[in-house]
């Protein structure tokens, strides 16, 4: 900026009120971040009206004093990852502005280990060159795209397509507009990139946000009237890399063992060097010490917490610890599902003690804050991830106050339900699958002589070559007919934890390791238990698969939900044809 531009900035500067400015500097702070310590805040709602939610977000980046890339979606005032509220029926509309700026120089990128090289510098000065985003363009490091996860929109260029669609930085507003089918189930959902090889770094850096299908009360009616309170738990690179552990750990002396992608494996312990921190609602939990942001509750308040695991490899274990006693957590909805969805009706909770939540997970569950004056702790257990995952050890999340005096959450459910939304469809249960599948995880090193290089992670169609996504092949890994159901096996064939997901529809759990499950609501992600090296029998989860949606044609992606594998190459493809070609 020359001298005469900033003495106009200045005289400019002058002349808005101090509240205004103020206003400008929060709009204007690239993903701004919370402190260590504080209070957990609520992310902004941005509400349906009419039955239109349109919304303008600007997806930013920006390198941290500490050298990370952060990432965030920003609406017009500045506020960071908006919750998108809207209700089945409505139409969603969702401009988004790639605001990416090239790091300075490929030398300084730090990222992921799976991070893909980035280009050479690109000068901020000059004009990013404008392209076609549903062209299938090449996946950069500078492009974005939208997954809306667990919504059964088409898989098409401007609704939830990811195979083709990449907004470029120089590229105009992209619209995405489609609307929430009537008969989604009222949820929680989230919104991230899906950038293939890039997805881990830009979710690592905090790109995702939350989108609630209302209406939960009307499925679980126990709920009407309840506050509600969103807590989105990320993970990151650690803040403090070479921090030596906290004096308060029991098991100080852990080794730090790392895998081929750089990651810290998993200790077996429980305890350890993590490898990623984590944050709430942005308020990180950074190791060595940990120390945790606040909630505050009024006494004795039953609230509704809607928990989405938007890490992009970590697992949590998530519990509430009163005196040293697990608190009872009353699950109405795993991954934006009630579970009293299909097979059972009534007003479900099942109360647990603990809950697992993969990467891409997502709970609603009923708390009871604690008696007056008293101290809760939200934390994650440690999980087993397999000798070859990573390590996810027990740590805390949040301090949660009970005070008289506790701000109430902003969003509260509706006192009086309308009547559910029902479903139409034959159960899932109840269908007879006309094909089975079997597909399975696996990973080799890139250079079989040495078994340190980068780890090529696969998902496989038993029976095909194994071998990573492929984002130049034209051929789907599967072909299904429309109005099929099918049953599909997938088998962890690694000595670590993968997570199944499907873009587009949603699955019923039936087996888990050959032994019947009766689960009487659906998924979209699973998790799929690893393998200890010397079984004949691999791990397994089994799943009914329900492509009889008629809005759901046309070819879109099925991959392990932990971010660095899918970008690795844990991802297939699948093409659902419509029934007529038959
Ligand atoms: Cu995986």
């Amino acid at each position: 900026m020359r001298f005469s531009q900033l003495l106009l900035a200045a005289m400019a500067a002058l002349t808005l009120t101090p509240a205004l400015a103020r206003a400008r500097n929060a709009a204007d702070e690239i993903c701004p971040r919370p402190a260590a310590g504080s209070a957990i805040p609520e992310p902004a709602d941005l509400r349906s009206q009419n039955g239109t939610l349109k919304v303008e977000l600007k997806y930013r980046s920006l390198r941290d004093a500490s050298g990370h890339m952060r990432y965030c979606y920003q609406a017009g005032d500045g506020s960071v990852a908006p919750n998108l509220r809207v209700h089945p029926g409505d139409w969603l509309i969702v401009s988004l502005k790639n605001d990416l700026q090239a790091p300075r120089s490929a030398a300084s990128a730090k990222g992921s280990a799976m991070a893909m090289p980035v280009p050479a510098a690109t000068p901020l000065q000059m004009p990013m060159p404008v392209t076609d985003a549903c062209a299938d363009q090449e996946m950069t490091p500078l492009s974005t795209n939208l997954h809306f996860h667990g919504l059964s929109v088409p898989p098409i260029c401007h609704q939830d397509d990811v195979l083709k669609t990449a907004i470029g930085p120089g590229d105009a507003p992209f619209e995405y507009r489609f609307q929430i089918p009537p008969d989604t189930p009222p949820g929680l959902y989230w919104y991230h990139p899906h950038v293939h090889g890039f997805s881990n770094a830009q979710v690592l850096g905090g790109g995702s946000g939350v989108l609630i299908v209302e209406g939960i009360e009307r499925a679980n009616t126990l709920l009407a009237g309840l506050p509600e309170r969103v807590l989105v738990v990320r993970d990151q690179d650690l803040i403090n890399p070479d921090a030596a552990p906290s004096k308060t750990s029991t098991v100080p002396q852990v080794p730090v063992l790392r895998d081929a992608e750089g990651d810290i494996l998993n200790t077996g312990t429980g305890e350890g060097k993590p490898s990623k921190d984590l944050s709430v609602n942005f308020v990180p939990v950074a190791y060595p010490d940990y120390p945790p942001g606040v909630i505050t509750m009024k006494p004795a308040e039953r609230q509704l917490w809607r928990v989405v695991n938007a890490s992009a490899i970590t697992y949590l274990d998530l519990q509430i610890v009163l005196g040293g006693v697990a608190q009872r957590m009353g699950v109405v909805s795993l991954d934006g599902v009630p579970i009293n969805e299909g097979g059972m009706t009534g007003n479900r909770i099942v109360w647990e003690g603990h809950i697992l939540l993969p990467p891409a997970g997502r709970v609603d569950f009923v708390f009871q804050a604690p008696p007056a004056g008293s101290q809760a702790s939200l934390m994650t257990r440690s999980v087993d991830t397999g000798p070859a995952g990573e390590n996810d050890p027990t740590r805390p999340l949040a301090t949660i106050l009970s005070k008289a005096d506790a701000t109430e959450p902003r969003s509260t459910l509706p006192a009086s339900p309308a009547p559910p939304v029902r479903q139409t469809s034959v159960w899932l249960g109840d269908v007879k699958p006309v094909h089975e599948r079997k597909l399975y995880f696996s990973e080799k090193p890139s250079d079989p002589n040495n078994p340190n290089s980068p780890t090529i992670f696969m998902v496989t169609v038993d029976g095909q070559e194994p071998a990573p996504y492929d984002p130049r092949s034209t051929v789907a890994n599967i072909t299904v007919q429309q109005g099929d159901v099918e049953d599909w096996v997938i088998e962890n064939r690694t000595r670590e934890l993968h997570a199944f997901h499907i873009h587009q529809i949603h699955f019923l759990l039936i087996g888990w390791n050959g032994v019947p499950v009766d689960e009487p609501f659906l998924r979209d992600t699973v998790n799929v238990p690893y393998w200890n090296g010397a079984s004949p029998v691999y791990p397994s989860v089994r799943l009914r698969m329900d492509f009889r949606d008629p809005n759901i044609v046309g070819t879109f992606v099925y991959h392990c939900h932990l971010l660095e594998h899918e970008d690795g190459g844990m991802m297939g493809t699948i093409l659902v044809q419509p029934a007529t070609k038959r």
